[in-house]
């Protein structure tokens, strides 16, 4: 007799800001795992506009990035009807339970991360409060929807393990209320790195362009940025230390045509860089080239945008509202 198990499929969730247009980091690192995760688990994606305020944004140009990360989302080829796609703010559950959480953390904890250290140097004119909860709003986002797995790249893995400690320590205090998510880093492309510094990671915020790729690049921008990407003079395609330009470019080229190091070593035995930045440039070329194809028809579509947040909107509150009822009950709040 054939069986069958009910177990309820696990859920998935991760976020991406609208602080800029993605790049290939965004991508290889975090997007191209979603949408594999989300043929096989419930998934749950959310553009993070809130997040993306602990900086600076210019609300015209801000109102169009958060409409364009949605159109990614699609591009990516998510489908609206199964997982969940919606804007961050237009949950109000997130902020609410991120208040709640902030009670539940300590000061010292967060003192400790290292992306708040990082941007409060790189943004020295504005370290606001926000910036510095910024894992607890990220660790909300996650506990509202229950996640078992948290796909992001590996500069995340800090924030992951505060939402972790968060969840078992709000358990422990009260009754299990909360999942305890686990991250999905990727083996490849969880770091990419920036062009002209591969000791810093590709970042979209970066002031310099030809730092990153964006996922939006037309092709000769994209071959024109790899040419330029810096490398080192020994001239051997080799994965080593010391050779962290080419050891980027050869993890993005594996990303994109599924090769080992040891099959692109082989490959390229007694070629130049030149060669071998023609064949990364042109592999990229064709791994974006179907997701900016379909960018362009959604993006335009504002009415259908516009369907898709509502729609998810609805369906993400649904489930963050069980989640926080819950919280609010056990902690004693007088509930409507
Ligand atoms: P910013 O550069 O504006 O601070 P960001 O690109 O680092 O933003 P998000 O947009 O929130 O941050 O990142 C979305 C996802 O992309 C996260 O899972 C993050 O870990 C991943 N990611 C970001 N940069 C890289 C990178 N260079 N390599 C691999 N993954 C990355
Ligand atoms: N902080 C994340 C973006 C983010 C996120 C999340 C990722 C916001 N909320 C929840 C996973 C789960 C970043 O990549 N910078």
């Amino acid at each position: 007799m054939e069986t069958t198990t009910n177990a309820p499929k696990k859920r998935i969730l991760s976020c991406i800001q609208p602080s800029g247009i993605p790049t290939l980091g965004n991508y290889l690192g975090a997007l191209k795992n979603w949408k594999t995760l989300a043929d096989e688990f419930d998934g749950a994606f959310a553009v993070a506009d809130l997040h993306a305020i602990t900086v600076r944004q210019d609300p015209a140009q801000f109102r169009k990035q958060i409409s364009d990360v949605l159109a990614l989302l699609l591009a990516i080829g998510l489908d609206p009807e199964k997982s969940i796609l919606f804007i961050q703010s237009q949950v109000p559950a997130h902020s609410q339970l991120a208040w709640i959480l902030n009670c539940y953390t300590q000061f010292g904890e967060m003192s400790r991360m290292t992306q708040f250290k990082d941007k409060s140097q790189s943004h020295a004119d504005n370290v606001n409060v926000g910036l510095f909860a910024y894992p607890v709003l990220m660790a909300a986002d996650i506990l509202l929807y229950q996640a078992d797995l948290v796909p992001v790249g590996a500069d995340q893995k800090q924030h992951l393990e505060i939402a972790r400690d968060i969840a078992q320590r709000f358990n422990t205090l009260y009754s299990p209320t909360f999942t305890v998510p686990e991250p999905y880093i990727g083996k490849q492309g969880a770091r990419v790195m920036s062009l002209q510094d591969p000791l810093k990671k590709m970042s979209k915020s970066d002031p310099n362009p030809k730092s990153y790729i964006s996922v939006f690049d037309a092709p000769d921008v994209i071959s024109k940025k790899i040419k330029s990407a810096v490398t080192d003079s020994e001239g051997s395609v080799r994965f080593a230390d010391g050779k962290e330009g080419i050891n980027n470019l050869m993890g993005i080229y594996a990303c994109c045509t599924g090769l080992t190091n040891a099959q692109i070593e082989a490959d390229f035995a007694g070629k130049g860089y030149g060669d071998f930045k023609a064949a990364v440039a042109e592999a990229v070329i064709e791994e974006l080239r179907p997701v900016r194809e379909r960018y362009t028809q959604y993006s335009t579509d504002k009415a259908y945008l516009k369907e898709v947040a509502a729609q998810g909107a609805e369906r993400a509150s649904r489930v963050a509202n069980r989640t926080l009822g819950k919280v609010m009950k056990k902690i004693g709040f007088v509930l409507p």
